[in-house]
């Protein structure tokens, strides 16, 4: 079964939102697991500490290397890949997503304070992942992102076959407007091409405003856009 396994000092701060919607039906059905290790578990000293002054001085404190290796030895003892939720990593994509949902599941270490010690990253192979460039105050929200975008994608969480999102997403492009009743909503009417009936002209509009949105509002991503082999 696909598994998580989440490496904290705030525990229960999970499964938040994991725990409700379709990945909560999903997690209490056992389509998939969630461990949560709070690294405090590892520490030996008589105040359970997991931090220290950082080498060299500056502001805050480091998470201690000798705790959270302990930690990770306890809660992976296989395959998974190991992450590190930071800014310094590696921009998450959903192709990333995929592929990490496609394996056996994830080791993630949460971070808090300034920074964890350098050494654990490499001793215990971590592959730091970024979901995006912005400080958070720690890696729980950032893990929690990254475990609900794998698991809506394990089979029979969703239900569903791709989103149009994803099919958008698969090529390059933001997703197109959408609408529903009432046909007209504070003065705002619903674009009459998607009233017309006409299924191929709808498709193309559709197109059309994905790749006008993309232009506008990505041109990252347009300019990168798979095309056709
Ligand atoms: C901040 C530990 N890419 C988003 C992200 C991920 C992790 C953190 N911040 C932002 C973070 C402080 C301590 C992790």
């Amino acid at each position: 079964m696909w598994r998580a396994s989440v490496l904290t000092i705030l525990p229960d701060v999970f499964p938040g939102p994991l725990g409700a919607s379709l990945a909560g039906k999903a997690l209490t059905s056992g389509a998939w697991a969630l461990d949560v290790v709070d690294i405090r578990d590892f520490a030996t000293d008589r105040h359970r500490s997991v931090d220290d002054t950082p080498a060299g001085g500056g502001p805050g404190m480091v998470m201690r290397p000798d705790v959270l290796g302990r930690a990770i030895d306890a809660a992976a003892t296989d395959k998974r890949p190991r992450l590190l939720l930071s800014p310094r990593g590696a921009p998450l994509t959903q192709e990333r997503v995929e592929t990490l949902a496609h394996g056996p599941g994830l080791v993630l270490v949460c971070g808090r304070f300034e920074g964890i010690d350098e050494r654990v990253i490499a001793a215990r192979g971590l592959e730091e992942v970024s979901i995006g460039d912005y400080v958070l105050s720690g890696g729980e929200i950032a893990a929690m992102a990254l475990i609900d975008a794998c698991v809506r994608l394990l089979p029979g969480v969703m239900g569903a076959p791709a989103s149009s999102a994803e099919e958008s997403f698969a090529e390059g492009l933001l997703e197109y407007p959408h609408y529903t009743r009432p046909q007209l909503w504070e003065g705002r009417p619903i674009p009459e091409v998607l009233l017309s009936g006409d299924h191929a002209k709808i498709a193309a509009w559709r197109r059309s405003e994905a790749e006008r949105l993309t232009r506008e509002r990505r041109p990252d991503l347009w300019a990168s856009r798979p095309r056709g082999a």
